[in-house]
């Protein structure tokens, strides 16, 4: 699944996402908003942008779902810039919606998988992800690839914004290097995750929670389950449950949370606790070595400590082996699921 984080990745996608940048560098650094456009998994991994951005870079950003906005009347000024992602590079909603923001005046970058691909040609600039090609329909290393482009594209706006004292800078980017060992060794729980999978394989629902960075990986989490095991999900920031989706939580419903360590850690651990008390089955993603979250979850799944900022590129890998191992046991074709489309280009 991961093989676009073996190797090389962080290193050539640095040299190409600034170079691509470079030549609209004072149209980035001045950029009044910044909107990404996106679809399913790409739109997570764009929410993931937003985070990082106005934390970093301290730009305003909003992430919309280029399937609604084309139906809308938009605002759109010339100062902005569109980031339009997408693996395929063929969806026909953000094709439509960054042309209707290109015709606004609005600048358009394209995190595109797919080299010459309709929405690459139809962009100002871009980085391409390199991720190779998705062999399934599902985005899964897709999701990485363009995570890791768009920190990259956070943290230069960061350092040219001056937004981030450079030392921070470059411990971040020190840590971004040491993320494929990381993913290679998250893999590695495989079979842990295999055996949890088979507890929980014929559940008819599942609820994801996290908070901050954590809550687009819930949401892909979900995504994930849903198109190729095709059991309900659900994904919600966790503080959200207490709004709604605490009703439905009672001793047959697997709540998946993702509950590394992070500035809301502690926020976490009370929802897993209040998760507990109406008897949810918690699987919860911890970062490794944590001993407070074992004493309260049913199942927990360690990954490697990572920079807060870099920690979805980790905390999804888990969600997208339980997906995967669910789908297997229950007989589904993970590779082309029923009903999706590699590209929906209508
Ligand atoms: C967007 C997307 C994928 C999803 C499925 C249908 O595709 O929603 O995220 O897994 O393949 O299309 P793209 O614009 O990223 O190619």
């Amino acid at each position: 699944i991961m093989d676009s984080m073996r190797g090389r990745l962080v290193a050539e996608n640095t040299q190409l996402t600034m170079s691509s940048i470079r030549e609209y560098e004072n149209r980035f650094k001045n950029a009044n908003r910044i909107l990404i456009v996106a679809c399913g998994t790409s739109w997570h991994a764009g929410l993931v942008a937003e985070y990082l951005i106005e934390e970093l870079a301290r730009i305003p950003v909003e992430v919309e779902y280029a399937s609604e906005f084309r139906y809308r009347n938009p605002i759109i000024n010339e100062g902005d810039i569109v980031i339009a992602i997408s693996q395929s590079g063929e969806t026909a909603d953000t094709l439509a919606a960054l042309e209707l923001a290109k015709s606004k005046g609005a600048l358009i970058f394209g995190v595109c998988n797919v080299v010459g691909s309709s929405i690459a040609r139809a962009t100002d600039a871009g980085a391409y992800t390199h991720a190779g090609p998705e062999i399934g329909v599902a985005s899964t290393k897709a999701f990485t690839a363009q995570v890791t482009v768009l920190t990259l594209i956070a943290m230069m706006l960061a350092e040219k914004r001056g937004t981030m004292e450079k030392s921070a800078l470059h411990q971040l980017m020190l840590e971004m290097e040491q993320i494929p060992a990381k993913v290679e060794k998250a893999l590695q729980l495989d079979k842990e995750i295999q055996a949890i999978a088979e507890i929980f394989k014929d559940s008819s629902n599942f609820i994801y929670l996290g908070r901050g960075l954590n809550f687009p990986v819930a949401l892909e989490g979900a995504l994930k389950l849903k198109e190729i095991s095709y059991i309900h999900a659900e994904g919600y920031p966790a503080a959200e449950m207490k709004h709604g989706p605490i009703a439905l939580i009672d001793e047959n419903m697997p709540v998946v949370v993702i509950a590394t360590k992070d500035n809301s850690y502690e926020k976490v651990v009370s929802n897993i606790q209040e998760v507990r008390a109406r008897k949810g089955r918690v699987i919860a993603i911890v970062t490794e070595g944590d001993t407070v979250i074992p004493e309260m979850a049913e199942f927990v799944i360690e990954v490697p400590e990572a920079h807060e900022a870099l920690v979805p590129l980790l905390s999804v890998i888990p969600l997208q082996l339980l997906s995967y191992h669910i789908a297997v046991m229950r007989g589904c074709n993970v590779d082309q699921p029923r009903n999706l489309a590699k590209s929906v280009t209508v």
